[in-house]
């Protein structure tokens, strides 16, 4: 175990003389995590149910993601993309590969993922469909969360996301999520103008929001009947945590997003970050196949870091641990049983209405308002009692531990769940 000489009200102190003030965190301050655990700088461990926000899917500071991080980093870490590196390629033909795409466009946010998404689709838009310049519209859902620039907040519906930032970037069109006959009058009535349909295939920070069994197959086919490229914002719903290597694989647990399974519905343009590293550092990606990709020239988009050789060397590592490790079927599996056991919890208690969610990433609703600070309360309990969750959207609490769990520690995260809400 690390030590430091520093207690964590101090270190809380610290960051709130000198930092801004745009989070409002746990009262927990980590200095340490290995696997499914993380441990605060007085030496109190915790199973961490957040997964940096199911960026840590491999767990935390997995040796073979770490090894392929320390190693690069003594070879070459930055070069610019005014020059090839010897990372890169290999990089691109392997999560080409591994995700069926024939082209890959690596960025390092998950923001900056979504906004070559919307370029990408834009210039399609003009360039392949033939959409009037400067009349693109992209549809968007209600609730969303797809990042923080200004262009991204501007179709968002979170007031606190959005207040104040504008004027915002016009071109987007919302409807509700999960919403088909929205969609449908949607592309009728200007399909001719629309470039592209951005989605989470289950929206976390909504709240966890699964869409009905067939939303996405029956969406993918409204686009392509309507020329409107289908766009999957996976970065949080991707890289094995809903079950499935990706959460459009639907049911299947192969690894692989292959097409020969009728339950996987290729998305035009495919959108990946957080675990995409592991959660050892930011990589994201922008999936498509070429007519798609080839509107991109150089010179027309990019970035510094953007493909760079520790980068394309931590993202093998972290999808190659996701493979050998079987996090997909593990996520599946575990995911049922966490539900299972809530569900039975919620025979047990009034405080808890439901439990939602796909291998993975679950939450709970909390039997309050919004408003009340119940959920908040008992995350305060739970993190006393050894397990780490944030409430999202007042009463909801998400529930998204690294997949390398084991049974028998979810059993146990399930216990300290189970006895926290009885004692509430
Ligand atoms: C924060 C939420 C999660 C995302 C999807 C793009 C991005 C995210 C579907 C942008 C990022 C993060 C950002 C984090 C909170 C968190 C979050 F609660 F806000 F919704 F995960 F659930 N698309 N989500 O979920 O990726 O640029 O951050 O790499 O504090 O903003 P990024």
């Amino acid at each position: 175990m690390k030590t430091t000489t520093y207690l964590s009200s101090t270190l809380i102190e610290l960051e709130d003389n000198y930092g801004a003030h745009n989070y409002h965190p746990l009262p927990v301050v980590l200095s340490k995590g290995d696997g499914v655990y993380v441990w605060d700088v007085e030496g109190k461990q915790y199973y961490d149910f957040l997964s940096a926000y199911s960026a840590v899917n491999q767990g935390h500071c997995h040796p073979r993601i770490i090894n392929a991080l320390i190693e690069q980093a003594g070879e070459l870490t930055l070069t610019s993309r005014a020059f090839y590196n010897d990372q890169l390629g290999a990089y691109e033909k392997f999560v080409t590969e591994y995700f069926g795409f024939e082209k890959v466009l690596p960025m390092n946010t998950g923001a900056e993922g979504v906004e070559t998404a919307i370029k990408i689709c834009r210039k399609w838009g003009y360039e392949k469909k033939g959409i009037p310049n400067g009349e693109a519209k992209i549809i968007i859902c209600g609730q969303n969360f797809h990042g923080r620039t200004t262009t991204i907040i501007s179709f968002s519906s979170d007031p606190d996301a959005k207040g104040h930032f504008g004027p915002y970037t016009p071109g987007f069109h919302s409807i509700p999520y999960n919403d088909l006959e929205a969609l449908k009058a949607v592309l009728q009535k200007e399909g001719d103008r629309v470039a592209g349909f951005l989605f989470e295939p289950i929206q976390g920070e909504a709240g966890v929001f699964v869409p009905d069994e067939d939303f996405i197959r029956a969406a993918a086919t409204l686009c392509q009947q309507h020329q409107v490229l289908f766009i999957a914002d996976e970065i949080q719903t991707g890289i094995a945590r809903t079950g499935s290597l990706l959460a459009v694989c639907g049911n299947c647990t192969c690894q692989g997003p292959c097409e020969r399974q009728a339950t996987y519905t290729k998305p035009d343009i495919l959108i990946l970050g957080k675990a995409l590293s592991g959660g050892v550092y930011p990589v994201s990606a922008v999936l498509a196949d070429n007519h798609i990709m080839e509107v991109i020239r150089p010179g027309q988009h990019g970035s510094t870091f953007g493909g760079n050789p520790l980068a394309c060397a931590v993202a093998v590592a972290a999808l190659n641990v996701v493979k050998d490790e079987k996090l997909a079927q593990n996520a599946r599996h575990l995911g049922e049983l966490f539900r299972m056991r809530m569900n039975r919890l919620i025979e047990k208690t009034n405080l808890i209405q439901l439990v939602r969610g796909k291998g993975l990433l679950n939450a709970i609703v909390i039997n309050d308002t919004p408003q009340s600070k119940t959920a908040w309360n008992i995350c305060m309990q739970l993190a006393e009692n050894g397990l780490l969750a944030k409430p999202t959207h007042g009463n909801i609490i998400r529930f998204a531990p690294p997949l390398v769990m084991t049974e028998e520690q979810m059993h146990e995260c399930c216990d300290i769940i189970e006895r926290t809400i009885l004692n509430y």
